[in-house]
């Protein structure tokens, strides 16, 4: 592809991962940009930028086709820095695109925003937004942002809910929640070039026996997981919840028992 893509959250782990990825697949007019230049080839296009200064980014998104959106704090932090981050930085991000007429915005999502839903659940791309922390809140948020911007403005966008992408498994959790980094590479790929996409919300899972999440929409949309947590020796995964009665319940895990004051009965 020849259109201009911009990766924001390039120097992170998986906007970096997709920076390269995506290259690999063919993508010819890739631009990073992130708060700092790290781990970036010296062929990558890429620009500093912050998500908090609107005008900056206006400047970056001229003449961008989609914008894969990976720019954010990645886990749990104070309402502060969240609200900083991941809320404005994203709300500014789709004001810029509305400006520049961006077509698409493929949307990091998390299994974070639907963590208060039950492990004995079975959720789809219609299952209620269920958010276990601020994180988890401002990936909720950015559904949504993303669902006006497609209704109102007509921006394409695929809010893709990601469970764990690793390399490797490296803990029970991940059982369910595991994501190659090439079946994310798909997944944003699919986003970027389908044709029937308005508003979209798929869960970044591979084919695990026990995910939690029935991803047919997905799998309409052409998704073919190409790998599988069942492939993996379970015995050497670490127990990171072990002793957290509470995590154990949900699906967002130990996100959803950090600084608890609820009651765990009301959460049904
Ligand atoms: C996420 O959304 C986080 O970015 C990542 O650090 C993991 O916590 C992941 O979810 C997960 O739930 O495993």
């Amino acid at each position: 592809m020849k259109k201009k893509i911009l990766v924001t959250g390039a120097s992170g782990h998986l906007g970096g991962m997709l920076f390269k990825s995506l290259a690999n697949l063919g993508y010819k007019n890739l631009e990073g940009t992130d708060l700092k230049k790290k781990n970036i080839d010296k062929n990558q296009k890429f620009i500093l930028g912050n998500l908090k200064n609107l005008k900056s980014i206006i400047k970056m998104t001229k003449g961008v086709y989609a914008i894969v959106h990976f720019g954010a704090i990645p886990i749990e932090d104070t309402q502060h820095n969240i609200l900083q981050n991941n809320i404005i930085g994203t709300y500014n991000l789709f004001e810029a695109a509305r400006i520049n007429k961006v077509k698409r915005i493929i949307f990091a999502s998390s299994n974070h925003a639907i963590g208060f839903h039950r492990r004995t659940a079975k959720l789809n791309q219609y299952s209620n937004q269920r958010p276990d922390s601020h994180y988890g809140l401002s990936k909720a948020f950015g559904e949504e942002l993303s669902r006006f911007y497609a209704d109102k403005f007509n921006i394409k966008s695929m809010c893709i809910r990601i469970g764990s992408c690793l390399e490797v498994p490296e803990d029970r959790r991940h059982i369910s929640t595991w994501i190659s980094y090439s079946d994310l590479t798909q997944l944003v790929d699919i986003g970027i070039r389908h044709k029937a996409i308005h508003h979209e919300i798929v869960y970044g899972v591979s084919k695990n026996k026990k995910s939690w999440w029935n991803n047919s929409r997905a799998h309409q949309l052409g998704y073919k997981p190409i790998d599988s947590v069942d492939r993996f020796n379970f015995h050497s995964l670490s127990k990171n919840e072990h002793k957290d009665k509470m995590a154990l319940l949900f699906q967002g895990g130990v996100f959803t028992s950090a600084n608890f004051k609820g009651n765990i009965k009301n959460i049904k």
